[in-house]
């Protein structure tokens, strides 16, 4: 089946057939979400767990990530609804600290196909950037993205920096270690665990 071969691939740090595989899913008619979830995420929740039991390093993980990210780019025109008029404005990045992008990716990704104007500022972005970047796109939503236990603090004082400048501008918050409690905690409008997750909050926010 193609979306094992794409999971295989991804753990092969097999670039070429992942490539290759998620092509050749998409032609064939086999469902976007599953050559997504079942294929190239699935893979690297293997990866994750690899890496955990000491089976797998970080140059390693790199490579895989690089194989995943790159049937994600053919994946991203099929991804969301498409099409029409922009439903709004979300400024999207990792927060200061944090250099993990693929999910934040995924996330900008679906938003864009479900027809909003994202605004991605990378990886390791100070609080400041983000009040700076949607102040002046007058954006509608602030979706941080964080992976690592060390770096959720940095999503407190970014809705802390937000609510200081007295912006309207929503904040929601994803990532692994991430959870509605800690959401809540923090004072963020919204958290969701994967991205269509993210894209059906983002819609309920601007509604
Ligand atoms: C790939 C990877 C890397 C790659 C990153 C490449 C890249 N360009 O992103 C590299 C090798 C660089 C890396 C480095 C490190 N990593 Co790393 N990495 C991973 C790994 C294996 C996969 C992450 C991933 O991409 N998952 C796939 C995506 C699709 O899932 P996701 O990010 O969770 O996103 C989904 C949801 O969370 C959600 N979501 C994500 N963002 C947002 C945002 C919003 C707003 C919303 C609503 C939803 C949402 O939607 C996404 C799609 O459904 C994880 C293990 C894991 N399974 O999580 C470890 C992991 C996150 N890494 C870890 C560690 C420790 C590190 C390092 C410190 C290792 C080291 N010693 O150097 C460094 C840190 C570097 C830094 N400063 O950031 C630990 C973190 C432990 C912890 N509790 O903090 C993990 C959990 C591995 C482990 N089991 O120990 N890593």
């Amino acid at each position: 089946m193609v979306t094992q071969d794409i999971f295989n691939a991804v753990l092969a740090f097999d670039e070429a057939t992942v490539v290759a595989k998620t092509q050749e899913g998409i032609d064939t008619g086999t469902a976007i979400d599953s050559i997504l979830n079942d294929g190239l995420i699935s893979a690297m929740d293997e990866v994750g767990e690899k890496f955990s039991a000491g089976e797998l390093f970080v140059p390693e993980m790199l490579m895989a990530a690089q194989a995943m990210k790159a049937g994600l780019e053919l994946l991203k025109p099929h991804l969301g609804e498409g099409g029409g008029q922009s439903k709004g404005t979300v400024v999207i990045g990792t927060v200061k600290g944090d250099l993990h992008d693929i999910g934040k990716n995924l996330v900008s990704m679906m938003m864009e196909g479900a027809g909003f104007d994202v605004v991605d500022l990378g990886v390791d972005v100070e609080s400041e950037a983000f009040v700076k970047s949607a102040a002046e796109k007058n954006a509608d939503v602030i979706a941080l993205s964080a992976l690592l236990t060390t770096t959720m603090p940095a999503m407190e004082s970014t809705v802390k920096a937000v609510k200081e400048a007295g912006m309207a501008t929503r904040t929601i918050i994803g990532g692994a270690p991430v959870t509605q409690a800690f959401a809540d905690q923090i004072g963020a409008d919204g958290y969701s665990a994967d991205a269509p997750g993210a894209v059906k909050l983002v819609k309920e926010l601007v509604a």
